[in-house]
């Protein structure tokens, strides 16, 4: 029997918060006028400090939505206006964004684009018309700096699903995933995968670039970096949450979002391969079968894993350590019983052009906005600061520096003169890939991507949303030290 989990939750006219099933999500149901206020919003979220049990002898304390990590899913209609209440139970003010959204830029939940602040002990009323179609996600926006009780580093995200208006549903299971780091700290190094990109090769005028600016910090060691110590699936460390249940033959369409504040993650199942069909939420224009998923802080991948090797296995992450410590979560076969298996797949990078369009070209744009990146060793009080084009963010002055038009097609072109990978984010529009790594591609339509150490991308946006947009890196201490940059309309 075909189970479509949306449709079912339809029929039965849920009312209230939803437990998701085993390894799931909860649901996030509009509320019913029953049990709402004379004037009731569609969904309400609550900011509050509460507990997550990672695992029976893991319980962490932080800032969470609705009590839960991760938050509630929200499914909106497309098109269908939504009110949502949002609550701040904390003593500081809050913001939430909702990625991947073409909203207004008064609710887009970003402050550098004059969205309010959700106050301390206080509420805001938020309206908007939900868009695009597909998986999205919400969390908050506001500066973590050197404070890792803030920002991303809190368990304050949770996905979203925006119906479309027709469903092709050509799948028997939908299972969100949000993969997520807890207890964070500061030290001096990073081990994060930094080969995983293809083509992969790096430039050597930004390498130059790069150790001239080295040169001006004189010797200076890099700045601070994040590790982690603990790791989670869905809010449960590998092996302490119920497994994920499928029958043979079965396709399970798999919602993945990288939560993370800082990292990248991968995953992959033993004996399995996983069709891309969309990124971002974005169908792609060519699905492709592929071993290992990539996601840099804030990309989504939707796939679809045909069950056809029956067995008990660890869908994880290809970093022992990270798994070691709790970034899996087991899928189990009924019928086979057993402990769970790992099998390390083969190397694999990562290539946003092969789900791409091979045969046709963007549109030319109306204009090509150069940006260089350089890192400046902890030269923000011990953390590295970023510039663009020589910039660095000011969160005082919050002053846009580029100007779009409306209707005009941007072409960006990043040059990246520093060995870290960035997940670039534009906020309230999405971008086309137009070159990744000297490739050319066409019809990947994104909202944030991986560009790699020491190398280049283009994308084009096109100026369809007016109001305050705000670009910057979703790498949190990148962000908060300078990656950020405003575009006005005019
Ligand atoms: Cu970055």
């Amino acid at each position: 029997m075909r189970i479509d989990r949306r449709h079912f939750l339809e029929m039965i006219g849920v009312t209230a918060v939803v437990a998701g099933g085993p390894g799931r999500v909860p649901v996030l149901a509009r509320e019913s006028a029953a049990s709402a206020p004379a004037d009731p919003a569609d969904y309400t979220i609550r900011i509050g400090t509460g507990l997550v049990e990672l695992a029976p002898d893991h319980i962490v304390s932080t800032t969470l939505y609705n009590g839960q990590f991760p938050g509630p899913l929200i499914r909106f209609k497309e098109g269908q206006r939504a009110v949502v209440d949002i609550y701040n139970d904390t003593d500081v003010p809050e913001l939430v964004h909702w990625h991947g959204q073409m909203i207004r830029s008064d609710v887009d939940g970003a402050a550098e684009e004059g969205s309010p602040f959700v106050p301390a002990r206080g509420m805001r009323r938020i309206a908007f018309v939900p868009k695009p179609q597909g998986f999205r996600f919400y969390h908050t926006h506001v500066r973590a700096g050197a404070d890792l009780n803030r920002g991303t580093y809190t368990g304050q995200a949770g996905p979203v699903y925006i119906e479309p208006r027709n469903d092709p549903g050509a799948y028997d299971q939908e299972v969100f995933l949000v993969m997520k780091e807890f207890e964070p700290a500061f030290s001096r190094g990073g081990d994060m995968a930094m080969d995983m990109l293809a083509p992969g090769v790096p430039i050597k005028e930004l390498e130059e670039t790069g150790a001239r600016a080295d040169e001006e910090a004189k010797g200076t060691p890099k700045g601070y970096e994040v590790g982690y110590e603990l790791f989670s699936i869905n809010g449960k460390m590998l092996a302490a949450g119920e497994p994920i249940r499928v029958k043979q033959g079965e396709r399970v369409l798999f919602h993945v979002l990288n939560a993370s504040a800082t990292e990248i993650r991968s995953l992959a199942l033993p004996g399995h391969v996983f069709r891309v069909v969309a990124l971002d939420g974005n169908p792609v224009p060519t699905p492709a079968d592929v071993p290992v998923l990539w996601l840099g802080t804030a990309e989504r991948v939707s796939a679809i894993v045909e069950m056809n090797h029956p067995g008990v296995f660890v869908l994880g992450d290809l970093s022992d350590d990270d798994r070691g410590h709790g970034m899996g979560i087991v899928v189990e076969y009924s019928g086979p019983t057993g402990k769970p298996q790992w099998i390390k797949p083969k190397p694999f990078r990562w290539d946003y052009t092969r789900f791409g369009k091979t045969a046709s070209v963007p549109a030319e744009p109306d204009q090509t906005i150069e940006m260089l990146i350089v890192k400046h060793n902890a030269a923000a009080n011990g953390f590295n600061l970023w510039t663009l084009n020589g910039e660095g963010f000011s969160m005082e002055t919050m002053t846009p520096l580029y100007k779009a038009q409306e209707g005009r097609r941007y072409r960006l072109k990043f040059r990246n003169a520093s060995d870290d990978i960035h997940p670039l984010h534009l906020h309230r529009h999405s971008f086309e890939l137009v070159r990744v790594g000297g490739k050319p591609t066409a019809g990947v339509i994104k909202d944030v991507v991986m560009l790699g150490g020491f190398q280049e991308i283009e994308f084009d946006f096109v100026a369809d949303n007016p109001g305050r947009t705000l670009f910057h890196c979703h790498q949190q201490l990148h962000m908060d030290f300078g990656f950020m940059t405003l575009f006005d309309y005019v």
